[in-house]
């Protein structure tokens, strides 16, 4: 019998997602002690067992029950069509599934596909966007290094996982679809019981919380009070900045959170508009 008061996480068990799944962990206050080399672990502080466990067997574990949630990009849950729910997006891991050409071929739109043979570990969603496109080619699906097949004269191009795009060009390929953006995501099985259901709660709350902090600044300024309402207004604050009497009279120290997209071009405005001495410090947690 399943402990029931353990939630049961399915998480990589080494590769591009490992390092992010456990950091996530950790930021959310979960302990996780002698991860390293094990396939499983109870954290000390935190009702959730950790199972680590190849990518691409996840979103099974999950459908099964064998897990309760999991950690997985979006590439492999397109691809492998479990039925699990997708609770939240999770930032890191982010890759698009791209078809790619060899540089010299010539190429007018995916009609240039027709008839192509393509190589790919993505049979499932290579095939869902020819299919969409009305293109027939044929699909070879290998495991790995699927970069090398056109080189090496296995297939003409190739459907793969780019972030940077430094293995596509070192391959003198070049990419000319997006099939899927991916990132990885938390999935949930369809039949948590309410026990389970109530830790998933307290670990999405933290979650989010950690999401939002990574994605905030925490600002402090000093400004010349007769510029305060130019200041005040270039900044939204979770309620209003809040302003503090600085001992030299005339002025004032202005204390916000910034988000992460606005950040640069506000920290301009507040320059030009007098606000000195910027200090900006990163935010461990954000409960709104
Ligand atoms: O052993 P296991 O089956 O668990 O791992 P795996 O070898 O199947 O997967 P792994 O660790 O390579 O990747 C896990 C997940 O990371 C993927 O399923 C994606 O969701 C995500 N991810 C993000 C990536 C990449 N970025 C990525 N760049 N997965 C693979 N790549 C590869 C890509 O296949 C290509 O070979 O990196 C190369 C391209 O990278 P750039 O930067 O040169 O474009
Ligand atoms: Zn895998």
């Amino acid at each position: 019998m399943n402990n029931p008061s353990l939630l049961r996480i399915a998480v990589q068990k080494s590769g591009r997602l490992y390092e992010d799944s456990v950091h996530l962990l950790k930021e959310c206050g979960i302990d996780l002690r002698n991860v390293k080399d094990r396939l499983r672990t109870v954290s000390e502080n935190f009702p959730i067992e950790v199972f680590f466990l190849r990518d691409d067997d996840i979103p099974e574990y999950v459908e099964d029950g064998v897990a309760d949630i999991g950690i997985v990009g979006q590439n492999v849950l397109g691809e492998k069509d479990r039925k699990v729910n997708t609770i939240e997006q999770l930032g890191f891991g982010k890759c698009r599934l791209s078809i790619a050409i060899p540089k010299a071929m010539p190429y007018a739109g995916v009609a240039s596909l027709q008839g192509m043979r393509i190589a790919t570990s993505y049979p499932v969603l290579v095939g869902d966007f020819l299919k969409r496109n009305n293109i027939t080619a044929s699909i070879h699906e290998i495991s790995g290094s699927v970069e090398i097949a056109p080189g090496i004269g296995l297939s003409d191009i190739v459907a793969d996982l780019v972030s940077s795009g430094g293995t596509l060009f070192m391959n003198g390929l070049k990419e000319v679809e997006t099939i899927l953006d991916s990132q990885a995501v938390l999935i949930a099985s369809n039949s948590l019981d309410v026990e389970r259901k109530i830790i998933l709660e307290k670990l999405l709350f933290r979650i989010r919380a950690v999401k939002k902090a990574n994605k905030s600044k925490y600002i402090l300024l000093n400004a010349p009070n007769d510029k305060l309402p130019q200041i005040l207004a270039l900044l939204p604050g979770m309620r209003s900045p809040t302003v503090l009497p600085l001992a030299e009279s005339g002025w004032s120290s202005v204390h916000t959170v910034l988000n992460e997209q606005e950040f640069w071009e506000k920290i301009e405005k507040l320059k030009e508009v007098g606000a000195e001495g910027i200090l900006v410090i990163p935010i461990e947690k954000l409960v709104l």
